[in-house]
């Protein structure tokens, strides 16, 4: 095999020759896009080296490997990552230069593959890139979907949402594996196994099968020569299923029926986080996913392995969250019926396989499916899952005989108001560990959430605080503070040790360093203010502090807390033009489900504020407020390296982590927040001198609940009454007090997320905050704290954390 050169020459070379073979063009006659494509397929042949070791490396060691099961996957933009990992930018800068292009605008045709929603999907991308980083074996499982997170677009303020074909230009980055399909069935009929005197084998006969096509996209680890992959399952209709005979009598539509049906299965992506959809075509996704995916994890055990003995040995399956816990019940079916274990032995070998994160603690949000849903689509696996739950409740009943009020509580079937599967409890049920993801959210999954589960198997529960890639949000994010990092710490190590940044510590009292700093995020909020000139035409000064609000709206994390506040600034501006206030970049970023009609109606109200406050002559000098549509990865990365300030005002007890936090603190912005999620243990890190906290805690707010009166803080509290009775006098809509009552109706009637109990504490916190940053060197120095104190939130120390306690894994170097 010819393997890849390594200067700059074979690049230059390898590039002309994929611009030809590849791309069938010529330098003359090239495309930006061309280059775009040839650049990437440049790059990717030095990944694929690699990646050919790699799997010769795990052949050969034949170890216990991670199997990753997530539904999403929010990868960002490839190429800047893999230059970076493959460390030929510096070939590329030359290059394109001679050619008269720049390396950002090539970067402006790279494509964000938008395959998941908010948090979760983010983690398991930084999971799957620190893996890599520290040599871990692993694969991460996924569905391709054809359409990723709708592209969002703002028309007359409103959210539309359109579909993102992001792989319309074909995607540079993946390899399709057509010989490793598999075959998945839906429906049917299940009956008894003739060989099985238990009754606990049957053979299922389906109704309708599809094909799964993988195909995978690269993971390098940073610094080390481990390529992993995602493999990614579309769905495809068996070849049988064009109707020739129809299509020649000119039936066009029938005769395409099924393979519409079969490929709809992997078409979108659902956007809606953490509301269940009880849409059966999700049940099918899901379904799809574990079926594939288990089928290719056994066939890569045999490859090494026979027997079944090893498998647990040999296989871990974490579960992220409860969209591919079908895997349990589909393992157990494989298993029992088609590979004849007894059950006791294929329960034994499920359960030792599987590790289960839950990411949330909304009771909304946790998974239930109709019974009757689940039997039409999936016969056997409702069997399965009466079975599993019928010895589970047997052991229950030994350890508390005769409570069976905690038989109701703990079984995997809810009986009323209607019967349904409860995936949280099938999936603690058929897990060995089960964890939550930061310690606050831990606690009380233990104490509320699954607290039957959790006094039943107390061992069975780990904390594993959530991390981010250091590589993707400082390194590719943030070039300057890298670079100024680099220079003081002596080399770059701390990429792959970010504790090392406690080093910074040192110079957070050197006037110097500070002055230096502060040049970066200037810098940066000079770049930013571009990003939102192009997307919104607003022009911000980069010089007023930068708040940010960055993340999915829902209600819990209380965006309309924040534009309360900025509501306020808005009165008091006006009534007061020549009141001594900091001046503010408010920059809100994030989609809120289609269907999530509260929270479209109030990103409409961000726009409207912020058409209202952009254009008061005296008020924009001061204040402005953006809200750049389609946040992403991708816009992520040019936000965060700018912000001052971090909004992480959820409710106490309701964020089960936050990532974006991290990222946030880790690029020198101060938080403000609650005691939520991790904001509790960046706060233990950085300092509580360096963060700012308000509000009610997880238990204050859980008491306050049960008891609460909105209005009386609207009526005893002036500001807080004048900011809503500006909204509902229509201010905002020219006039129209109807658009946005139900806004105000929610606050007042329900305000279900006690944003009015914690208003006064935020708004005394932003002053002190405007307090702090009047002091630009005592701010600058609180920044670099923030940066050096926050090395723990390293997803490599998340997945370290994930391998010593729960996976047991150890790395494979790569010759
Ligand atoms: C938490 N998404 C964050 C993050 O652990 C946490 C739900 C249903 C359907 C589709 N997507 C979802 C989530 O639940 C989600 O993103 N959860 C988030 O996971 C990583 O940091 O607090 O809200």
């Amino acid at each position: 095999m010819r393997s890849v050169g390594s200067t700059l020459a074979d690049f230059e070379q390898d590039l002309i020759s994929n611009l030809y073979y590849q791309r069938g063009t010529t330098l003359e006659s090239a495309s930006g896009s061309d280059g775009y494509q040839t650049l990437a397929l440049t790059v990717r042949d030095r990944l694929v080296e690699r990646y050919a070791r790699t799997a010769a490396a795990h052949y050969e060691a034949n170890p216990r490997f991670v199997y990753y099961l997530s539904a999403e996957y929010l990868l960002g933009r490839q190429l800047g990552q893999n230059l970076l990992y493959t460390d030929t930018e510096r070939f590329v800068r030359p290059i394109a230069a001679d050619l008269g292009v720049t390396l950002e605008d090539l970067e402006s045709y790279d494509v964000e593959p938008g395959l998941g929603n908010g948090g979760l999907g983010r983690l398991a991308a930084c999971l799957m890139d620190s893996m890599a980083t520290l040599d871990i074996p692993a694969v991460g499982y996924g569905i391709r979907y054809e359409f990723g997170i709708f592209k969002q677009a703002f028309r007359d303020g409103a959210q539309v949402e359109r579909p993102d074909d992001w792989t319309f230009y074909g995607n540079p980055w993946e390899f399709p594996a057509p010989d490793d399909r598999q075959v998945v069935g839906f429906y049917g009929t299940t009956a008894a196994a003739l060989d099985d005197p238990t009754g606990l084998r049957r053979q299922w006969t389906p109704g309708e099968v599809v094909r799964g096509e993988p195909s995978h996209m690269l993971v390098p680890g940073y610094g080390t020569q481990t390529v992993n992959i995602i493999r990614l399952w579309q769905a495809r209709a068996s070849r049988q299923s064009f109707d020739l005979s129809r299509f020649g009598a000119g039936q066009y539509k029938e005769a395409v029926e099924d393979i519409v049906r079969a490929e709809n299965i992997s078409k979108v992506l659902y956007p809606d986080d953490s509301t269940e959809q009880g849409r059966e075509l999700r049940l099918k996704q899901q379904y799809f996913l574990v079926a594939c995916s288990l089928r290719d994890i056994i066939r890569r055990y045999r490859l090494r392995n026979t027997g079944w003995d090893a498998f647990p040995a040999k296989v871990v399956i974490q579960l992220n969250d409860t969209h591919p816990v079908m895997a349990v019940t589909e393992l157990m079916r494989l298993l029992v019926d088609e590979y004849k274990l007894d059950w006791d032995l294929a329960w034994s070998i499920t359960r030792r396989t599987f590790n289960y994160t839950c990411h949330t603690l909304l009771p909304e949000a946790l998974e239930t499916w109709p019974v009757a849903v689940v039997e039409r689509l999936l016969p056997r696996h409702m069997e399965i899952i009466y079975a599993i739950n019928h010895f589970f409740l047997q052991e229950v009943e030994a350890t508390y005989p005769g409570d069976l009020d905690r038989l109701r509580r703990l079984s995997i079937i809810q009986e009323e108001p209607d019967k349904r599967v409860r995936m949280a409890h099938l999936a603690v049920v058929g897990s060995t560990a089960v964890n939550g993801v930061a310690e606050l959210h831990t606690r009380l999954l233990a104490a509320t959430t699954l607290r039957d589960f959790a006094e039943l198997w107390p061992q069975k529960f780990h904390n594993v605080t959530n991390g981010v890639t250091p590589r993707r949000f400082v390194r590719l994010a943030n070039p300057r503070l890298s670079e100024l990092i680099t220079e003081r710490l002596g080399d770059e190590s701390w990429l792959t040790d970010l504790d090392r940044l406690e080093g910074l510590a040192g110079v957070a009292d050197d006037p110097a360093f500070l002055e230096r700093w502060r040049a970066v995020k200037r810098a940066n909020k000079v770049d930013l203010a571009a990003h939102v000139e192009r997307s919104t035409g607003v022009v911000i000064d980069p010089d007023a502090l930068c708040d940010v609000m960055i993340k999915r709206f829902h209600e819990y994390k209380r965006q309309h807390l924040k534009l309360l506040h900025v509501i306020m600034l808005f009165n008091r501006l006006r009534e007061h033009p020549d009141l001594d206030v900091v001046p503010r970049t408010v920059l809100f970023g994030g989609k809120a489900a289609p269907g999530y009609h509260s929270m479209k109606l109030l990103l409409r109200l961000v726009n409207a504020v912020a058409e209202t406050v952009n254009t008061d002559p005296v008020v924009s000098r001061r204040l402005k407020v953006v809200l750049p549509p389609d946040y992403n990865v991708t816009r992520a990365q040019w936000i965060i390296p700018a912000a001052d300030l971090s909004e992480q005002i959820s409710l106490a007890g309701k964020e089960a982590s936050g990532t974006g936090n991290m990222k946030l603190a880790l690029n020198g912005a101060l938080t403000i927040g609650t005691l939520d999620g991790a904001n509790i243990e960046i706060r233990d890190r950085v300092g509580a001198d360096n963060f700012f906290l308000f509000g009610l805690d997880a238990q204050e707010a859980a008491d306050l609940r049960r008891d609460y009166h909105p209005r009386a803080y609207y009526e005893s509290d002036p500001d807080l009454r004048a900011a809503i009775d500006t909204i509902a006098a229509g201010t905002f809509a020219k006039g129209d007090r109807s658009l946005f009552a139900p806004v105000v109706d929610s606050m007042l009637g329900r305000d279900e997320y006690l944003a009015l109990a914690d208003y006064r504490a935020y708004l005394e916190c932003q002053e002190r905050v405007e307090h702090a940053w009047r002091d630009q060197e005592a701010w600058a120095r609180m920044s670099v704290l923030n940066s050096a104190r926050s090395g723990f939130f390293s997803s490599d120390r998340t997945v370290r954390e994930y391998c010593d306690r729960i996976w047991r894994v150890e790395p494979v170097r790569v010759a």
